[in-house]
């Protein structure tokens, strides 16, 4: 055997012990490089060339391409294994057991008082009700003075109010919802305006600094106490059940005159008296009166010609007695446990 066959035998071995003992496919790319690229080893052979006789030059361009066909076939059975390992090793990793049982989607639930919100919005719209919404940061003037409630009223102290500055507050009532629509002056009124209001409350079982009216108004032509009684009269029916009976008891509020409140009958007794009314047969619900003519004056309308009702209820009271819930606390402490039972 010649120096240069030996040579290429010796080469072709050299490569197959490296491609055998290489791990990873850069590896067989560098192996590829060292024996077969431009500067590696087989080709130096044929660069050698020149320095062999002529009739031997076919031989040894022959041992070459043998070589470098054996050289190629072995790198592409490695790499061909190597895609192969990689592909077995994602099939084994991305296994997907299609029989395990799929993950529940938990659904939500309305908060409580979002369906007794939705029930009162309800029974308005249906009696030609519009549904308005206003700013919960207001002025002194919307949320007090126009409300008839001047600078000396009790709820205007601070112990009461929460005030941003001397003449900015954050709302205590929806009332100035009301106000802002009266200024408007786009007659009749038919409307509720519920929203969160704050006051400057300790939370315990049936107070907080923040929670929600509805208040309602009504201004048009001719409305008398007797509008104020039926309409609110029906409200409970619809709210509380048909057999609901309603009682107005005298009561004042800066903002109407007269002001009443409302009773209902107790929907768990009938009236009768037991310990969800505490005994009485009857539950207070709501607070309501004729629109004083001086609010009427200072919202811009002529109190000889325009005249209304309005009323206010606690959204949380309202949730708290329909669910016999008996403590305000549970409705913000947002525990999946209790908010699902509504
Ligand atoms: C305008 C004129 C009159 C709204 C009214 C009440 C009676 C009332 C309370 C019930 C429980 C508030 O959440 S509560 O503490 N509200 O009793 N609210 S009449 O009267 C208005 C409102 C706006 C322009």
């Amino acid at each position: 055997m010649s120096e240069i066959e030996k040579k290429v035998k010796e080469i072709e071995a050299g490569a197959a012990d490296a491609i055998r003992s290489a791990d990873t496919v850069d590896r067989l790319n560098e192996i590829k490089v060292s024996f077969l690229g431009k500067k590696g080893l087989l080709t130096s052979v044929l660069k050698g060339m020149k320095n062999v006789p002529a009739e031997e030059r076919p031989k040894v361009g022959k041992w070459v391409n043998d070589a470098r066909q054996s050289i190629e076939s072995a790198l592409a059975e490695r790499r061909a294994r190597f895609e192969e390992e990689m592909l077995t090793r994602r099939l084994e990793s991305e296994k997907i057991d299609v029989t395990l049982p799929a993950k529940k989607q938990r659904m939500g639930h309305r908060h409580p008082n979002t369906i007794a919100l939705e029930e009162v919005e309800r029974i308005f719209i249906g009696m030609g009700y519009e549904v308005v919404e206003g700013p919960e940061i207001e002025y002194d003037e919307y949320n007090f003075t126009k409300l008839n409630i001047p600078p000396n009223h009790p709820a205007k102290d601070e112990q009461d109010t929460f005030y941003i500055t001397d003449d900015i507050l954050l709302r205590t009532q929806t009332s100035p919802v009301q106000a802002r629509i009266m200024e408007q002056g786009k007659l009749p009124i038919r409307m509720i305006a519920p929203g969160r209001v704050f006051r400057s409350d300790e939370v315990d079982a049936t107070h907080s600094p923040s929670f929600h009216q509805i208040e309602g108004l009504v201004i048009d032509k001719g409305i008398t106490f007797a509008d104020l009684k039926g309409t609110l009269d029906v409200f409970a029916k619809k709210m509380f059940g048909e057999e609901t009976k309603t009682k107005f008891r005298p009561h004042h509020f800066p903002f109407t005159e007269p002001s009443a409140e409302m009773d209902v009958s107790c929907f768990k007794c009938g009236g009768k008296g037991c310990r969800f009314c505490k005994g009485e047969g009857w539950i207070e619900i709501l607070g309501c009166g004729m629109v004083h003519p001086h609010v009427l004056e200072m919202c811009g309308l002529d109190p000889e010609e325009y005249g209304g009702f309005a009323f206010g209820v606690g959204l949380e009271r309202i949730a708290l007695l329909k669910y016999e819930i008996d403590d305000m606390r549970l409705l913000y402490d947002n525990d999946i446990r209790f908010l699902e039972q509504f």
